[in-house]
């Protein structure tokens, strides 16, 4: 069978003091960290769409990106070849999942019965490489912004047959995610928004959307999909407000319109700062609400003010994500998925892996500081200690709701003014936290 990357052999995990380009310095799938060995608590995956099919342009040039095995084409048997490119490069870097769009793997026929049967013959060949290979399939989801007809939206779209073609489309996403035991099924806005309020009508649209998340919830179970729904927040781009806008907007969406345990999120690190939240926010607002299902990781740059969708190599941010994550006992049925793309001056395929291995090292690194400051509690007590006037007195009653505004009153009264405040040593923890990187 032909090698796509002769030039790669498996990428293993040879420590820190390794100056092996083509090694993993921090992640060793077989470590315990807190219980769990390192590759079931990250459940690594990579993302179809951006190792596969980006080819390097932008909207100010040419692809750049070569991939020698690529004829460019629509084809069926390009789509076909780019399966075993897959396979051999997730293979070789040990990543045990990935995810795709719909069209990612397989190219749109000329009507949605062809596009159907083309993604059922894709599929069937992903299903082959996963059985040969173990690698399995952390989520599917449906390109539903790509083709003109979304460019109202799909779910929101004015155009009732552009609903119409999207739930035809998801319909067909859910089954093969489900024939290929795929564990999570995303929604991704796309061009659920608007670019202007002037021709929208915000409450159907949203009614809308609500209306597609249950038929296609309603469908999942007629079809024994128990795979878990996840919307990923994103505030802006393509359009101008995406509904999604952020973990809060989507969690209100979801509690509105009923879809509490139906749907949890899909967090995405440059998402979160484009909202102008940090990736630990969007993760903490979303695991207190029991409500953290995956995550997608990269980074974009602070300086540039959009999706640049970049590998994530900053510890601070590995370590703060993974503060999170390890404190919900990680992110099962969900993983980290690296929706990140190689910059298009990273033109060889070889710059695949460096990015790949980069992004697992910089989260496996962050693992283990996140685990050593949790053994040694020095957040955890800080901020035990910091919320300790709640425990026990008038702060227990407040939070048990046996005190009214008046019995509130009676005690201060007589009390005269509240204790003192301690000092937030913002600082210090701040201090602390460096001393474990
Ligand atoms: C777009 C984005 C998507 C979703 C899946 O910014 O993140 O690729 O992850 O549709
Ligand atoms: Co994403």
């Amino acid at each position: 069978m032909a090698e796509y990357f002769p030039e790669i052999s498996n990428i293993e995990f040879e420590g820190p003091e390794s100056k092996n380009p083509l090694a993993f310095k921090h992640y060793n799938p077989d470590e315990q960290i807190e219980g769990r060995r390192m590759e079931d608590l990250l459940r690594f995956s990579v993302a179809y769409w951006h190792t596969f099919r980006g080819t390097g342009s932008d909207p100010f040039g040419a692809p750049t990106l070569n991939r020698s095995w690529d004829d460019g084409s629509d084809s069926v048997e390009n789509a076909l070849k780019r399966v075993d490119v897959a396979f051999e490069f997730m293979s070789k870097l040990g990543a045990p999942y990935y995810c795709f769009h719909d069209r990612d793997v397989a190219p749109e026929g000329g009507s949605l019965a062809e596009s159907n049967d083309i993604l059922d013959t894709v599929a069937a060949k992903l299903k082959e490489k996963q059985d040969e290979t173990g690698i399995k399939l952390l989520w599917g989801t449906a390109n539903l912004f790509s083709n003109p007809r979304f460019m109202h939206g799909a779910a929101t779209s004015c155009n009732a047959d552009v609903f119409a073609y999207a739930a035809a489309q998801v319909k067909k996403a859910i089954e093969v995610t489900h024939r290929l035991g795929g564990e999570n099924y995303v929604f991704w806005g796309g061009r659920e928004g608007y670019m202007n309020l002037y021709n929208t009508d915000m409450k159907r649209e949203l009614d809308h959307l609500a209306r597609f998340m249950h038929l296609a919830h309603e469908h999942a179970k007629s079809i024994g999909f128990e795979g878990q729904f996840l919307f990923e927040p994103k505030p802006k781009e393509p359009t101008k407000h995406q509904y999604d806008f952020d973990a809060a907007a989507c969690l209100n969406f979801i509690r509105a319109n009923n879809l509490e345990g139906i749907v949890k999120l899909n967090i995405e690190t440059n998402h979160a700062t484009l909202a102008g939240h940090t990736m630990m926010h969007e993760l903490e607002y979303a695991r207190i609400q029991d409500s953290l299902g995956s995550i997608d990781a990269n980074t974009g740059d602070l300086l540039l003010g959009w999706d640049t969708d970049q590998f994530p190599t900053d510890i601070y941010l590995t370590t703060q994500c993974m503060l999170v994550i390890l404190e919900q006992g990680g992110l099962t049925p969900g993983g980290i998925n690296f929706d990140a793309k190689v910059r298009r001056e990273s033109i060889d395929p070889v710059d695949l892996f460096h990015a790949h291995i980069g992004g697992m090292d910089a989260f496996a690194r962050g693992t283990k500081i996140a685990a050593a400051i949790r053994a040694d509690g020095v957040l955890k007590d800080f901020v035990k200690d910091r919320y300790s006037s709640y425990d026990a007195g008038i702060g227990a009653k407040i939070e048990d709701g046996s005190a009214s505004f008046a019995d509130l009153e009676a005690y201060m009264l007589d009390k005269g003014d509240a204790d003192s405040n301690q000092s937030g040593r913002q600082e210090m923890l701040e201090n602390i936290v460096n001393q474990y990187l």
